[in-house]
């Protein structure tokens, strides 16, 4: 059976500011918290052999204040490589290409999507065949919606949208890449990987099974 790891908004190495106002706070504990939890999804991934993970934005939280943060990501897609595991990572509004434009020195399993276009990734496992669709933010404001252009899709394929969108907005995150639920599910896509909001949520649960 094929298995594989959804995640978003890791924004390794943010500075957790305001957190020196609170006396007795475990500050070494938290300084660390954001690469822990992201080896921690690494470790589960290799555990559980998953077939590919999926990115969905934000993996950085902004330009880098020391090359260690990008190194650091470097080392854990290395980590997937070994285990012969895929990496579909898409730049969000904390990530957008205008921000972090530096050139990583990316292992052979980590496909990043363009900021261009909506770029298509193939990848054929023994039992299900994956077409993965997705559009990185360009900038760090995108306000466009950039689901329209993603492109049908295709028949006998496990279709995932890959997406970093504040949907229709009305919650405290910023809309970008604004979109309808209705819109998405228009697309005909198996599944849908968002990023942005920072809650797990199901948000349309009625998935048709995959046909092949
Ligand atoms: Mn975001």
């Amino acid at each position: 059976m094929m298995k594989f790891i959804h995640a978003a908004d890791c924004h390794i190495d943010a500075p957790l500011d305001g957190l020196s106002a609170y006396d007795g706070a475990p500050v070494d504990v938290f300084r660390t918290a954001t690469r822990s939890a992201f080896a921690a999804l690494i470790d589960r991934a290799i555990d559980e052999r998953v077939d590919f993970m999926v990115l969905a934005g934000d993996i950085f939280d902004g330009a880098w204040r020391e090359m260690n943060t990008p190194l650091f990501f470097v080392r854990q897609m290395a980590r997937l490589d070994r285990a012969g595991i895929q990496a579909y990572v898409l730049r969000g509004n904390h990530d957008a290409e205008s921000e972090i434009g530096g050139k990583l020195p990316l292992p052979a399993n980590v496909h990043l999507f363009s900021a261009r276009a909506p770029e298509t990734f193939r990848l054929e496992l023994p039992d299900v065949k994956v077409a993965l669709h997705g559009q990185s933010f360009r900038t760090t404001a995108v306000t466009e919606n950039l689901v329209r252009e993603y492109p049908p899709a295709l028949p006998g394929w496990l279709n995932i949208g890959v997406l970093h969108t504040g949907l229709e907005g009305g919650t405290v995150h910023a809309s970008y890449a604004p979109c309808s639920l209705e819109e998405l599910t228009r697309k005909g896509y198996q599944y849908f990987a968002l990023g942005h909001i920072h809650a797990h949520g199901v948000l349309c649960p009625t998935v048709d099974r995959h046909a092949g």
